[in-house]
């Protein structure tokens, strides 16, 4: 652990995406706190702010800022207060999804157009602003964008229905800004994560147990991931030991993904 005490000494990290403790986000912002980061957070609407601050102020946020990823003019509004603030920015974290529960039930055949405009643009659109707003604010060296992705972009899983099409739209996005932002040093990447009981899994994704049942039995390592795991590998992928890793998926997922039966 010494290795990572000092990995991110001074690094501008800011996070989209923390709704509470068990967020997937804040997981992400501890790894990044512990190794000496400088942290910004965002917040959705009012009601989240209440929990947002305080975990905040306990990794010495310097700035926490609404975002509702809908509204371009919040976004902007986001990039505008941390380069008043920070100058520049190191790391951006995407940790952002949304479907109405009803499309993440029953056939996907049902989905309905607003929904599935509704869940494309906060899930993958939200990513390609995230990264134009960012790119004039990364120092000449360049800097690191990752966001969260899930096995259902690539393989039918029961329920996870339109977000599998927006996640799946979110990794092309990874890859096609990879391209666009690399001749400057931007790396942009995913974590796809197995299932951890989060406000957004437990709430939004109908038999979501019994997926956390059959991860567990199923994964090599025979045991679900947690917001630990998955921070201490976006602590390595957004860092200089991963200088050479753009544009890629990478699983945190105790091996899931590469059974067959
Ligand atoms: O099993 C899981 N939990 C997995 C999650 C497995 C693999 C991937 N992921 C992904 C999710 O799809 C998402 O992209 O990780 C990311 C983070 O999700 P999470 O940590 O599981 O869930 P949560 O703590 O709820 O954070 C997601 C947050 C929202 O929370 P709620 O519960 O309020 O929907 O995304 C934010 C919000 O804070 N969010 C928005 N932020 C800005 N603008 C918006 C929006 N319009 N909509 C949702």
């Amino acid at each position: 652990m010494r290795l990572t005490q000092d990995l991110y000494a001074g690094k501008r990290v800011l996070v989209f995406g923390v709704a509470n403790e068990r967020s997937i986000a804040w997981g992400i912002t501890q790894a990044m706190r512990g190794a000496g980061a400088r942290i910004g957070l965002t917040y959705l609407n009012e009601a989240l702010e209440r929990r947002v601050r305080p975990l905040g102020e306990e990794v010495g946020a310097e700035l926490i800022l609404p975002c509702d990823v809908a509204s371009s003019a919040q976004v902007q509004a986001v990039f505008e207060r941390t380069k008043e603030a920070w100058g520049g920015v190191d790391v951006v974290v995407h940790s952002i999804a949304y479907a109405t529960r009803e499309d993440m039930s029953g056939r996907f055949v049902d989905t309905s157009r607003a929904g599935f405009l509704q869940a494309l643009e906060i899930s993958a659109y939200s990513l390609v602003e995230l990264a134009r707003e960012a790119e004039p604010l990364f120092p000449e060296g360049g800097g690191s964008l990752l966001t969260l992705t899930y096995y259902g972009a690539e393989k039918v899983v029961q329920n996870y229905n339109v977000m599998g099409v927006a996640k799946a739209a979110l990794e092309a996005c990874v890859r096609y800004l990879a391209a666009d932002l690399g001749p400057k040093g931007i790396r942009v990447n995913a974590i796809s994560a197995g299932p951890i009981r989060t406000l957004a899994a437990a709430g939004g994704v109908k038999g979501f147990r019994d997926m956390l049942a059959l991860a567990e039995q199923r994964a090599p390592l025979r045991r679900n991931v947690s917001q630990e795991d998955v921070g201490n590998t976006a602590l390595f992928l957004c860092s200089d030991l991963a200088s050479g890793i753009t544009g890629e998926v990478l699983y945190v997922d105790s091996g899931y993904n590469i059974m067959g039966m």
